[in-house]
């Protein structure tokens, strides 16, 4: 069920929905190795391992996505030793409006969207605009598998084995100018190929930012693959933005533009409602969303119809990594 924002008209579902949550056979692309240095890359890690014997390999895939590389993450305390969520439910249960509202639909629509060859343009403020790629993109930093919780704003979590390399690997190569406060994060908006493009839910693009210090720490991730394989396009292929510390939407999937501004850029959520999705947007259990409390999350594939919720913890989890970030700000105004 969707709960209707009558002045806007746009939904956003109620955790209490999670409890009906379907899980679908997704059906999936094989798609074709991205880069030529990718190819037949061995799964050695430790994380990689875990996530196959979890997830992935206990599902029937018509066809099993591209290998990416990766190792295990060398950030200390960013790894997490919990269960990994399902590779079927990870896959199935989405977030991605531009293929539709429910959490169905973006494996079952996604599959028009034509992910080569695909562009990433970096601009703004730095002395090196860019047009990268994704295969300049791949081969620019070595990829890591790192274990992220994603918790979304709607009261669900997954803990999903991500493969990519830290955002700041990028912002570094680009050269920000000292007037780079934030970074916007532009995704696809093509009507041809994303059925909900148009619809009035957002205006799109979908638009994401951070602030320069989010986007530059270590734990942002720029985002080619989970467990072990290519993002399936329900996921944000090829590229997408993995912010582990922040409510779900504030990675945004399908990247083509990152832009350096001075001013905090207009977010999708945060123009469709500022007063439910501010610009930080932190996960905060203390601090409620105006329609329901963001005090317990359900873990996907994990929790029954009755199951107890479990305690949303500050930041995510990672107070540790990032909570200096915040220092002395007021984060019920900041939220
Ligand atoms: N372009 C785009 N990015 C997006 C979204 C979206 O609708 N469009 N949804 C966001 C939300 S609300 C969440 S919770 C996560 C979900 O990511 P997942 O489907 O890989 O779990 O993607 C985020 N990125
Ligand atoms: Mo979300």
């Amino acid at each position: 069920m969707l709960i209707k924002n009558s002045r806007d008209g746009f939904c956003h579902p109620v955790s209490s929905e999670i409890t009906s949550q379907r899980v679908y056979e997704g059906r999936r692309d094989l798609i074709k190795l991205m880069a030529s240095g990718v190819a037949g890359a061995a799964l050695t890690s430790w994380a990689s391992r875990e996530a196959h014997a979890q997830g992935a390999s206990t599902v029937q895939r018509p066809g099993k996505l591209a290998a990416l590389p990766s190792a295990r993450s060398s950030l200390a305390g960013a790894a997490t030793m919990e269960k990994l969520t399902d590779y079927k439910d990870a896959s199935s249960y989405n977030n991605f409006y531009e293929f539709g509202t429910d959490k169905a639909d973006p494996a079952q629509n996604a599959d028009t969207l034509k992910t080569t060859p695909w562009t990433v343009e970096i601009e703004g403020l730095i002395k090196k605009p860019t047009k990268y790629t994704l295969e300049d993109l791949l081969k620019l930093s070595a990829q890591e598998e790192r274990i992220y919780r994603l918790r979304c704003v709607e009261g669900w979590s997954m803990v999903i084995p991500w493969v990519g390399y830290s955002l700041s690997e990028l912002i570094k190569r680009v050269e920000p100018l000292s007037s780079a406060k934030y970074v916007e994060f532009v995704t696809l908006a093509d009507h041809k190929t994303m059925p909900f493009v148009g619809s009035r839910v957002l205006d799109w693009p979908y638009v994401e930012g951070l602030r320069m210090d989010e986007a530059m720490h270590p734990l942002t991730l720029l985002t080619f693959g989970m467990y072990g394989e290519v993002l399936p396009k329900q996921n944000g292929a090829p590229v997408r933005l993995v912010v582990p510390w922040k409510y779900g939407f504030k990675s945004g999937k399908s990247l083509v533009k990152i832009r350096f501004t001075d001013k905090p850029p207009a977010t999708a959520w945060n123009k469709a409602a500022a007063n439910e999705y501010g610009f930080f947007s932190n996960v905060n259990p203390t601090v409620d969303h105006p329609r329901w409390s963001q005090a317990t999350e359900r873990r996907i594939g994990e929790d029954g119809l009755f199951a107890r919720k479990r305690k949303t913890l500050m930041f995510n989890g990672y107070e540790a990594q990032v909570g200096q970030l915040y220092a002395g700000m007021d984060l019920k105004k900041f939220f």
